[in-house]
């Protein structure tokens, strides 16, 4: 049987990550896309090179053109440019829109049948633009944030009480950073909620709420440490969690900014959900009841969000 295709659409420093962590894993061969020539080959070269010293079989190839990601089964989405100084949300806002266009035609023609996880920021929007400019099936379109979001949040919890990073679950819904919601009664310690182990003495509620805040401030941590650019070894890791447990149909319990229609109340608005990964893409939708404080943050998310899909169809009438 042919190895599983994983088309890589932006080769910056997540993409790099991704195709390195995607060919390690042996989950399939990979093509690394970009608009600038050399940056794709010369990064695939270069870990197509280290696959003897690191024992795994996986083409690695680089491309500048959509005909060699044809068939892809899975296309992960990181093209796009960073916020610089000087730039408003909406420039930002403007200049990705347009990459989500290219990129939404681009994998419609070459690779209409493929899972696609949306990457690039600000991502809750820009996963609805990819999937309305592909046309592709909703649970086909998906976008990483929740399994960044909640690693993060797990990290942090298992450093607070010394226990292994395995025995801590997380519970995160809402949109990508600022407006996401920690939901700290589903957050575990060996099953134990965060709630329980505050009432044990493990921890205290200040010290619960600095972790949730430093939790949503996650990702500005790191920008502020690195100067230049912003975290990817995180991120790509999270982005193949989710496209491995597509291709092995693991039926992986995942949060993801998936396409909500009906549950939570929302009509067809992308959004940070639990969600069932599998061989159908976002296979369900957990909706989970939310007390009132919970409700009060995840409505504020979702308006953030609207905010920004409202922001977006100003720039382009056409969505
Ligand atoms: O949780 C999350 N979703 C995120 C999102 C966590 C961290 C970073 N997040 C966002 O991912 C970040 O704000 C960016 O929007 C993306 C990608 O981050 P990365 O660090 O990989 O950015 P780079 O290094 O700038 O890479 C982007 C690449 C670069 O090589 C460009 O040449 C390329 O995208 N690019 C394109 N490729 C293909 N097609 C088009 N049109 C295109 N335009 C730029």
């Amino acid at each position: 049987m042919a190895r599983p295709k994983i088309a890589l659409i932006g080769a910056g420093q997540i993409g790099g990550t991704l195709a390195h962590l995607a060919a390690m894993r042996e989950l399939g061969d990979v093509v690394l896309f970009d608009i600038v020539d050399g940056v794709p080959q010369g990064k695939a070269l270069d870990i197509a090179e280290s696959s003897p010293i690191g024992k795994f079989d996986a083409g690695v190839t680089g491309t500048s053109s959509y005909e060699a990601i044809a068939g892809a089964d899975v296309c992960i989405v990181t093209a796009g440019v960073p916020r610089k100084p000087g730039m408003s949300r909406d420039d930002l806002l403007g200049i990705n829109l347009k990459v989500m266009k290219s990129v939404g035609e681009g994998i419609a023609k070459h690779a209409p049948d493929a899972f696609v996880i949306c990457i690039t920021n600000p991502l809750d929007a820009m996963v609805w633009a990819l999937r309305q400019f592909s046309g592709m099936p909703a649970e086909k379109v998906v976008g990483m944030a929740g399994v960044l979001d909640s690693g993060r949040f797990r990290y942090f919890l298992a450093e607070e009480f010394g226990v292994s990073v395995k025995d801590v679950n997380a519970f995160v819904l809402g949109g990508h950073g600022d407006t996401m919601v920690p939901l700290s009664r589903y957050s575990t310690v060996g099953g134990i909620p965060l709630p329980d182990l505050v009432e044990m003495g493990w921890t205290t509620q200040e010290k619960l709420d600095a972790i949730i805040q430093r939790t949503r401030d996650g990702g500005a941590e790191i920008v502020g440490l690195l100067k230049t650019g912003s975290a990817f070894y995180a991120p790509a890791a999270s982005a193949i969690e989710m496209a491995e447990a597509y291709l092995k149909d693991q039926k992986r319990v995942l949060p993801c900014a998936a396409h909500v229609d009906g549950a939570y109340g929302l009509k067809g608005m992308y959004v940070g959900v639990p969600t069932v990964i599998g061989a159908g893409g976002v296979e369900k939708i957990i909706e989970i009841k939310l007390d009132r404080n919970d409700k009060t943050a995840f409505d504020k998310s979702v308006d953030a969000v609207k905010g920004l899909v409202e922001a977006c169809k100003g720039i382009d009438p056409t969505l």
